[in-house]
């Protein structure tokens, strides 16, 4: 299994993933890491949260821009693979279309902001029975999706396990449901839009649409290993949520360092 992220120029997102990748590589020092390094001028970052993160990390010692943050890849055994963004996108998320290239057959992606407690190397045998795993979404909880099942939970794609080539299968999907969600031509795009402002969510959604609409074996993490927007356990990667960063940042990283 390898594990891969993706960030682009935004100091606020080159401090987070230095936080998510130092706190992995203290438990996990064997992983294959593989960073992308999208160069498109900070064009595609969410305008959220994001000018109180970079406050906060530069009173510590956190990478904030790409010569650090290479000086810490290389620290850590993390490879970056840099890349131009010419896409016409109008998401963030978006780059993870330069995942196209990942060939491993079992891969685990994870959000910059995150925080890793705990070895998870046990992931690709304790998953093995399918092909897409995740966290339940924040809008699977609040609104039932038309066209889901009752028992079909849509899926949060911070923290995502694949295998059987499904990975690839996924990533070469997301651009196409995310501009017909945004642009109006899929047919839960009117709800998107009512539920979620300025669409957000698409790239989310697009993973359920992809894994219903292909009858891929899906599974959903157990807590003990991934717990998203809150701490209730132990668990080995919280998936913060970036409007609650801060939070969990003073709570176990700065707190502890
Ligand atoms: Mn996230």
């Amino acid at each position: 299994m390898i594990c891969v992220y993706v960030v682009n120029e935004e100091p606020a997102y080159i401090g987070m993933i230095s936080v998510s990748l130092k706190t992995l590589r203290a438990y996990n020092p064997n992983l294959k890491v593989i960073v992308y390094f999208v160069k498109d001028s900070k064009k595609d970052s969410r305008k959220i949260s994001l000018n109180s993160i970079v406050s906060c990390f530069s009173t510590y010692d956190v990478p904030l821009n790409f010569d650090a943050f290479f000086s810490l890849c290389e620290k850590l055994n993390v490879e970056i693979r840099i890349r131009n963004s010419n896409l016409n996108q109008k998401y963030y998320s978006l780059h993870r279309l330069f995942f196209k290239e990942i060939q491993e057959e079992k891969v685990l992606l994870i959000d910059s902001d995150t925080f890793i407690f705990e070895n998870i190397e046990h992931f690709s045998e304790s998953y093995k029975d399918f092909e897409f795993v995740a966290t339940p979404n924040e809008y699977g909880l609040h609104y039932s999706v038309p066209s889901f099942s009752e028992k079909f939970k849509s899926f949060n794609s911070g923290v995502v396990f694949c295998q059987n080539g499904i990975f690839q299968k996924w990533i070469c999907s997301i651009e196409k449901y995310c501009s017909d969600l945004y642009d109006g031509k899929h047919k839960l795009s009117k709800w998107l839009w009512s539920v979620s402002p300025n669409c957000e969510g698409r790239e989310e959604l697009s993973a359920s649409l992809f894994v219903n609409d292909n009858n891929v074996k899906y599974g959903y993490f157990a807590e003990k290993d991934v717990q998203m927007g809150n701490f209730s356990s132990n668990t080995a990667i919280l998936h913060t949520l970036t409007p609650n960063y801060l939070n969990f940042l003073n709570k176990f990283f700065i707190r502890n360092k």
